[in-house]
């Protein structure tokens, strides 16, 4: 019987989730993640958490009797999978359901950033068409571009095959070369960036891809270079972005996410040649309950069946209790 079992939803959480999980079990609501607001009431009964934010090891050492936290997004740095991994606590995430959503974003976002259609749109409201006569030709154009991809995974593959479709070539780097690929690998993101003059990063975030795009990679993208942003904003090196920005090292760059969110630097917001979102990668109310209804899946498989449905790699081994 779920109804029996407590899932704690700390922080806000989409509401086609949050209706779901209130219909099949018994679900508590807090302000936010924060170990300090944990009960004993809650420490003796929750064994579920569903979040939309971050999860330390704090704060799942305060729920001794929790088994799962089903986190919403592919990326799950937020959460502390290692943690859970050696405490016998499943992970699970919301892979596929996002990958052509996200890697559509990829697309508007690279349009917009060369061809400056978010800046010509400002032009048209402005009134300035009638009164100055048509926008500037951009210098920037897809035509001709060869596109790199750092973090070669279902989202960037689906960019890939969009890339290909609109004519450009496509090379990537990821941890290892990715069998049965036919694009051309190059084993470091310096090497890639060399290779290319479009930089698309899907990276995941995490100790291991901080600042990953550093002032070199800039460089090695070069006067012509774009670079995109659509994984995490931990793995740019903010700093040497906007100087290189600023000082014409690359061309220009497309941002939906940043390091510090909803934080976005004023260097970033002053230079011209930066397109930025708000971190709207997968956000159609569409993607967004497919996205829920894996988390409540995942909730529901595992207190009814003893297995998630999609387990982070940290967990994978992780059983379900009797
Ligand atoms: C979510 C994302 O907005 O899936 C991801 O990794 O970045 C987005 O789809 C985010 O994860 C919500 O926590």
């Amino acid at each position: 019987d779920l109804s029996r079992i407590t899932i704690l939803v700390p922080g806000p959480l989409n509401a086609h989730a949050a209706k779901r999980i209130d219909k099949t079990f018994e679900m508590i609501r807090m302000d936010s993640a924060d170990p300090a607001g944990i009960t004993p009431e809650l420490a003796g009964k929750v064994r579920g958490i569903a979040a939309f934010g971050g999860i330390n090891a704090a704060f799942m050492r305060a729920l001794p009797k929790l088994e799962i936290v089903a986190s919403f997004g592919v990326g799950y740095d937020s959460v502390d999978a290692a943690h859970a991994g050696k405490s016998d606590i499943m992970v699970t995430n919301t892979p596929d359901v996002l990958t052509e959503e996200v890697a559509d974003t990829a697309l508007g976002l690279l349009i917009n950033t060369v061809r400056e259609f978010p800046r010509a749109e400002t032009y048209l409201r402005e009134g300035r068409w009638a009164k100055e006569g048509p926008y500037r030709l951009t210098p920037g154009t897809l035509r001709g571009r060869k596109a790199g991809i750092l973090g070669m995974g279902r989202i960037g593959q689906a960019i890939a095959r969009r890339l290909e479709a609109f004519g450009l070539s496509v090379a990537y780097h990821n941890r290892r070369p990715v069998a049965g690929l036919a694009y051309d690998y190059h084993p470091t993101p310096v090497a890639l960036a060399s290779a290319v003059d479009t930089l698309i990063s899907v990276l995941p975030g995490g100790a291991s891809t901080a600042k990953a795009v550093n002032a070199e990679v800039l460089a090695a993208l070069g006067p012509t270079g774009v670079f995109v942003n659509i994984g995490r904003g931990s793995t740019v090196d903010e700093d040497a972005l906007a100087a290189a920005l600023r000082d014409g090292t690359i061309f220009a760059a497309g941002l939906d996410v940043f390091a510090d969110e909803p934080n976005v630097p004023q260097a970033l917001i002053d230079v011209p040649n930066a397109s930025l979102l708000p971190h709207v990668g997968s956000a159609s109310v569409h993607t967004r309950n497919a996205m829920a209804d894996l988390v409540v899946d995942n909730l529901e498989s595992w207190f009814g069946r003893g297995e998630p449905v999609t387990a982070v790699p940290e967990t994978a081994h992780v059983k379900a209790k009797g």
